[in-house]
């Protein structure tokens, strides 16, 4: 059995069938969704439907908690697509390939925190060593898989970048297909056991 993990699909329902098609994964194969799947792309429901038809499983990414909070951004107007957004867990455990699932990132700490898995990004000293800082870049701090030295490897969304980023404890796939940039998933074989799988945006869908 496999597990494939997929980066921000951001209603990219095209490329989204384009990395499954490429995976070629087996019936019994899992796939696990890294969130922010609505917002900004051509097609979520399309992408929440095809989801669920491949019983994968998902975390809640910054977008699906958006629209859970706020009412007007419920334009989809969908009940399904509603109902399944609401049952994400924060956060997934793979013991089997030592893997972590989350959208955001894990503190170093390693405790289950809502507010890192959703958008944890960059971590500044505080008086109780480091913790979660803002969205941008500021001196002095550091990226939080730079640090992550945790039991887990721990896969993740969130921070767009050209390339996926690798690090000792930590493999980012955002690589900003919603913004003309890749669809990326890692395919784990087994523990430590993994390869990175990507297709091209068709095109820019948002800036
Ligand atoms: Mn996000």
């Amino acid at each position: 059995m496999k597990y494939f993990f997929i980066g921000d699909i951001h209603g990219c329902i095209d490329e989204l069938r384009d990395l499954l098609d490429l995976a070629n994964l087996n019936p019994t194969d899992q796939i696990v969704s890294l969130g922010d799947i609505v917002r900004k792309g051509p097609d979520p429901v399309a992408c929440a439907r095809l989801l669920r038809e491949r019983k994968a499983k998902a975390v809640m990414g910054n977008n699906e908690s958006r629209i859970l909070r706020n009412p007007f951004r419920r334009a989809f107007q969908d009940r399904e697509l509603m109902r399944y957004i609401r049952k994400l867990p924060t956060e997934l455990d793979f013991p089997e390939i030592n893997v972590r699932a989350v959208h955001g990132g894990v503190l170093p700490d390693g405790r289950r925190n809502r507010r890192a898995a959703l958008t944890l990004r960059w971590l500044r000293k505080g008086k109780r060593g480091w913790e979660q800082s803002g969205q941008k870049k500021r001196d002095d701090e550091v990226f939080w898989s730079e640090v992550w030295d945790g039991e887990r490897l721990v896969v993740y969304g969130h921070t767009p970048r050209k390339e996926p980023r690798i690090d000792h404890k930590a493999i980012g796939v955002d690589t900003g297909c919603v913004y003309g940039g890749k669809l990326t998933g890692v395919l784990f074989h087994g523990p430590g056991e993994w390869q990175l799988l990507q297709v091209s945006a068709r095109r820019k869908y948002a800036d």
